[in-house]
């Protein structure tokens, strides 16, 4: 039995809310990482096509499933859609190469990784001769076709949006025929996004928080950001638990029903993030986690998108 905590989708299946990232590790890494967290316990591990390292990652899964630790269905396995599939008839075959790279026949839960399309071709982010972002002119909405045909055909169990402001997830349960089970979005103390949680809530949307401990290693960091794992108030709810500053982040989403995917390469964080289970953070000091939200608290901002048509951040939630 797995001491994670599960919530179900409203499609009645089982979602583990604590889990492993692995945007940023790199692929010689990656792979220990994961047999690593199996052998820890966790049974959720997040990809993403653009993380170029889906390989790996499903060589640690068949390694993990051929010992015997794990089955295949005692693994949560999410993958993200990437922006130059957007056009609803490259949405099953991207999925296709995610499983053949993953050496799995389905995935639990695909999404779409941002609102925004870029330029369709062979480049992950095709720019143009001045340096500038190419984008397409898809919709969100023609690529929800494509998510479906996914669950249609047995390759996804569910499906999911990543990145989507309230509008857009509108807009996406305007024309689904099978709705989105889940948002995965930006989420800790300094942006709590208490209004999309809630908004998600009230149309059955589980949510995920990526980013959860700050994203320290994240490539757009500026020496003016605000480093979370640092803020003096979190230091004080660590020491006054006895707990590290990330294990508060971690369990600080735990507590609010909302999954939670802290990304590590590295044996002993990815231990000690996996112990949140034998403490509980009071309602006063959730509240002091809750005060800590602040407008420039987003930092995946990635505002040179900031013109695109679908770009998620120009609205308050
Ligand atoms: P996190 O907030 O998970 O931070 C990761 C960083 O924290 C790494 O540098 C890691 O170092 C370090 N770290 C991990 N554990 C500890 C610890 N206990 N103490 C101190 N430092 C620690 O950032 P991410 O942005 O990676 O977010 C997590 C995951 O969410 C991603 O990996 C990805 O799977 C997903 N994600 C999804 C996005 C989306 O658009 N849908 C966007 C961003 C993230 P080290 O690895 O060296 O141990
Ligand atoms: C552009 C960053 C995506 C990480 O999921």
């Amino acid at each position: 039995m797995s001491k994670v905590p599960t919530i179900k989708f409203h499609n009645g299946l089982d979602y583990p809310l604590l889990g492993l990232g692995t945007w940023k590790s790199k692929p010689q890494e990656v792979c220990n990482a994961v047999k690593d967290a199996i052998d820890i316990g966790y049974r959720y591990i997040d990809c993403a096509h653009v993380y170029q390292n889906e390989t790996e990652v499903g060589e640690a899964l068949a390694e993990k499933i051929k010992e015997g630790v794990v089955k295949r269905e005692d693994v949560f396995v999410t993958s993200k859609l990437w922006n130059i599939y957007h056009r609803k008839e490259l949405v099953v075959p991207a999925l296709k190469k995610t499983l053949e790279n993953l050496k799995l026949e389905y995935i639990d839960l695909y999404l779409i990784h941002w609102p925004m399309s870029f330029k369709e071709g062979d480049e992950l982010f095709p720019l143009g001769p001045d340096g500038k972002m190419l984008y397409g002119d898809g919709t969100y909405t023609d690529t929800w076709k494509g998510m479906e045909e996914c669950v249609k055909l047995g390759l996804a169990k569910s499906i999911g949006l990543s990145n989507f402001n309230s509008k857009q997830i509108q807009d996406i349960l305007d024309i689904a025929e099978i709705k989105p089970v889940n948002n995965q979005i930006e989420c800790h103390p300094y942006l709590n996004q208490s209004k999309l949680i809630e908004f998600c809530k009230s149309k059955d949307i589980t949510v995920t928080a990526y980013s959860p401990l700050g994203s320290p290693d994240r490539p757009m960091a500026t020496p003016d950001d605000p480093v979370l794992l640092e803020e003096p108030k979190l230091k004080a709810l660590s020491e006054k638990y006895n707990k590290s500053p990330a294990q508060i982040l971690i369990k600080y989403q735990l507590q609010r029903n909302i999954g939670v995917i802290p990304k590590s390469v590295t044996k002993s964080r990815i231990q000690s993030n996996f112990e949140v289970f034998d403490f509980t953070i009071s309602s006063e000091d959730m509240d002091i986690l809750n005060s800590l939200n602040r407008p420039d608290g987003r930092m995946l901002l990635l505002k040179q998108h900031a013109a695109n048509k679908d770009y998620p951040f120009n609205i308050e939630f």
